[in-house]
């Protein structure tokens, strides 16, 4: 499966990390069916938000993204997310890409305006089969995610950059497109296309990528190939603080490590996250925190018994849950329903406490 991974110029917050959360809970959904995963995330390591970022706080744009990398695996690791096999970075795979731009190029589905080479929609077979869009809503949002339809020499607003020629004072590679660096789209079919190859399980991120950038993407690895580049794909629901999304641009922000930093326990904002369904957006409110921590209490309180209820069950139902669409709050309900029972009424099973330990452990990743 793969990933979009971040754009690293500022730290993760929860919206990032609910993402890769869900991506987690496929990742050991499979594992636990015995599944051998090959699981690549990719890191926007060179883009414009990341220079200008870097510009405007003077930093170099290398070092902000290793920092920001750096306190990403970090907060990731701390929330027990399982690190992909692969992460793979813009900057290393400048070749790859170029070499898929240039692949594309003699299709003829590409074309060049001073140097930064463009894809055609209109060469597009399929174009819209993965967002299901009309195109005033594609232009809109192609205008809001990184795209450019206002540039007016192009054959249609919505045809997107592959690799933009070198410009003064910016980053640039030699390739046989000429300087330039990669656009945003291709670094993704780009890297999910080599490592994974065509046709690979499961494709997704947030769903703020479903277009333009998941649609793209799409395309590109379809002009090459002839066919999908993934058979599922997978959207997590946004992230919300304040009514908005909780978004870098907007600076509205809950950080991960900030939440550490704090004190707050990992393994209680894990279980904050998993009380939402993946393809629902939701709102971070300050009830979040307490409810885990009081779930958390709980179920150890409950796991610190001798003896409880037979386990066997609650085993079945977590993975039951999950394997309906990944739906964690119904295994956490299913928890909850073992731990209040071994609480109030008890039980006879000295095994229980340490294969429900397991459970929530293997399947849900939270550590108690
Ligand atoms: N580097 C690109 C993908 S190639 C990117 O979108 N980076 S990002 O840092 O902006 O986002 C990283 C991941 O988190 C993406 O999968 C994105 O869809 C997801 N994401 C961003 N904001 C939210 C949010 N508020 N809620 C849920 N997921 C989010
Ligand atoms: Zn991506």
């Amino acid at each position: 499966m793969y990933a979009c991974g971040i754009t690293p110029y500022d730290a993760a917050h929860l919206g990032h990390a609910f993402t890769y959360l869900t991506f987690d809970l496929a990742n050991r959904v499979w594992r636990d069916a015995g599944h051998d995963v090959n699981y690549v995330q990719n890191t926007t390591d060179i883009d414009d938000p990341l220079l200008e970022r870097a510009e405007a706080t003077g930093v170099d744009w290398r070092d902000l993204a290793h920092r920001e990398i750096d306190v990403f695996r970090e907060d990731m690791a701390a929330l027990r997310i399982i690190p992909p096999t692969s992460y793979v970075g813009v900057v290393e795979s400048v070749d790859l890409i170029s070499d898929l731009a240039a692949r594309i190029r003699a299709t003829g589905a590409a074309y060049e305006i001073d140097g930064d080479l463009y894809f055609s929609a209109a060469e597009a077979p399929e174009f819209g089969g993965i967002s299901h869009l009309d195109r005033g809503e594609m232009l809109e949002l192609f205008g809001e995610r990184g795209g450019d339809p206002g540039r007016t020499d192009k054959k249609d607003p919505l045809d997107w950059l592959l690799w933009r020629a070198e410009r003064p004072g910016e980053p640039a590679w030699d390739s046989p497109l000429g300087r330039g660096r990669p656009g945003w789209h291709i670094e993704c079919s780009a890297i999910a296309l080599d490592r994974l190859g065509p046709a690979f399980d499961l494709n997704g991120g947030g769903s703020d990528l479903i277009f333009p950038h998941h649609e793209m993407g799409a395309a590109e690895s379809r002009c090459v190939t002839g066919g999908p580049n993934a058979h599922n794909h997978l959207h997590v629901g946004m992230v919300g603080l304040d009514g908005e999304k909780m978004s870098k641009s907007l600076g509205n922000l809950v950080f991960v490590s900030k939440l550490r930093e704090q004190g707050v326990d990992p393994a209680v904002i894990r279980l904050a996250m998993l009380d939402h369904h993946y393809r629902a957006p939701w709102e971070w409110t300050d009830a979040e925190l307490p409810a885990a921590t009081a779930r958390a209490d709980r179920w150890r309180a409950a796991l610190a018994l001798g003896a409880a209820p037979d386990a066997a069950p609650v085993l079945a139902a977590v993975r039951a849950a999950l394997s309906e669409d990944l739906d964690s709050p119904g295994a956490l309900a299913a928890v909850d329903a073992w731990a209040d029972a071994a609480l109030t009424e008890g039980g006879t099973d000295t095994g229980a406490p340490a294969l429900v330990r397991a459970t929530v452990d293997t399947l849900l990743g939270v550590r108690l």
